[in-house]
């Protein structure tokens, strides 16, 4: 049997999108400077993530959101890590979502398995393995990137990512089908709602895994949203706002979205946000700069930058906060 293969997106300027895919195993560059530039995004395959750390994580995932509200609600509300169901931030923003935000330093993991597990050093295990896996790819992404960009510290990002301070996220995101809905009342006539609205990453690169359920979708410079195809095997890949700041603009903070989920089987993703600590200083790398090119950002830390982040809207561009003068 033939199977066609979907018709690629084409753009006003007619140049047809396809999601790029990285094998970071090739050690080559070029590709994956070109997607950071043109789109901010990729997906990696042939990642050497062990499928058994991958499953183990989102077999606790799932067991977590298939409990009953008030269990989950111990975990909650999120403030900003914990539990939450719908309401995103601080600012009003809600979403046909339920997610579970954690911080990826082990001990605030072993804190916080208490209210969510009742296996805790199991969970633990399983979580902390899961992200020590995604970190060792983030950092392989970011020395390849870094070796492309011919910046003279290959390791000036990665180390960011490692270093035991680091302000790093992992997210559960839970889209429930339309039969076990968070609301009884949806109907027919919403079936275009927002699972997760637009915005952009404030971190460095996020690395996000889901089932085979689709839903994102990410913008294009046309203004055309692309439904991302699922991949379970792969990881997709954004750059976040303050590599978009690092690289003095040439690479792009993609904005994204989730829709809410029409299928019979829910959505589950699993993201990282690579994030330097509080007081790490930003600004374009120097190697960034040139006449041509002139320094586009003031430099700032991450704490400042998480403080306009949370003062702010979900799609509220951030980084035009900290453009220089
Ligand atoms: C978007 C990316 C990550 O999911 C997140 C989100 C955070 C949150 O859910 O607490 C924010 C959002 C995200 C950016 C603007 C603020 C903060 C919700 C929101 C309205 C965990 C992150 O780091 O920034």
């Amino acid at each position: 049997m033939v199977v066609a293969s979907p018709a690629p997106v084409r753009s006003e300027k007619t140049r047809p999108f396809t999601v790029p895919v990285i094998d970071p195993s090739c050690k080559r560059s070029e590709l994956l400077l070109k997607a950071c530039e043109d789109y901010g995004f990729f997906k990696v395959v042939n990642h050497g993530i062990p499928d058994s750390i991958i499953m183990r994580m989102e077999a606790e995932g799932l067991e977590f959101f298939a409990r009953p509200m008030l269990e989950k609600q111990r975990a909650g509300p999120p403030n900003p890590l914990g539990y939450g169901c719908k309401n995103i931030g601080f600012n009003g923003d809600i979403g046909e979502v339920e997610y579970l935000l954690l911080h990826t330093n082990p001990l605030s993991i072993a804190q916080r398995s208490r209210t969510i597990c009742k296996d805790p050093t199991k969970y633990c295990c399983v979580v902390n393995d899961y992200i020590e896996a995604v970190k060792g790819l983030t950092c392989e992404i970011l020395e390849l990137l870094a070796e492309g960009l011919r910046i003279q510290d290959k390791r000036i990002l990665s180390r960011l990512i490692k270093d035991s301070d680091g302000d790093s996220l992992l997210r559960l995101n839970h889209y429930p089908c339309s039969s076990r809905d968070l609301n009884e009342d949806r109907d027919m006539t919403n079936q275009c709602q927002i699972g997760f609205g637009e915005h952009s990453d404030p971190q460095i690169l996020t690395i996000m895994r889901s089932n085979d359920v689709a839903g994102l979708q990410i913008l294009l410079a046309d203004g055309v949203w692309f439904p991302i195809p699922p991949d379970p095997c792969a990881f997709f890949v954004n750059v976040g706002d303050i590599l978009q700041a690092f690289t003095n603009g040439r690479f792009v903070s993609v904005r994204h979205r989730a829709m809410a989920n029409n299928s019979f089987k829910s959505r589950m993703s699993t993201i990282y946000f690579g994030a330097p600590p509080l007081h790490a200083r930003i600004s374009p790398l120097p190697e960034m700069i040139t006449p041509q090119n002139p320094c586009l950002y003031r430099p700032f830390t991450w704490m400042e930058y998480k403080k306009a982040m949370y003062s702010r809207r979900l799609g509220d561009n951030r980084l035009d906060l900290f453009h220089s003068s």
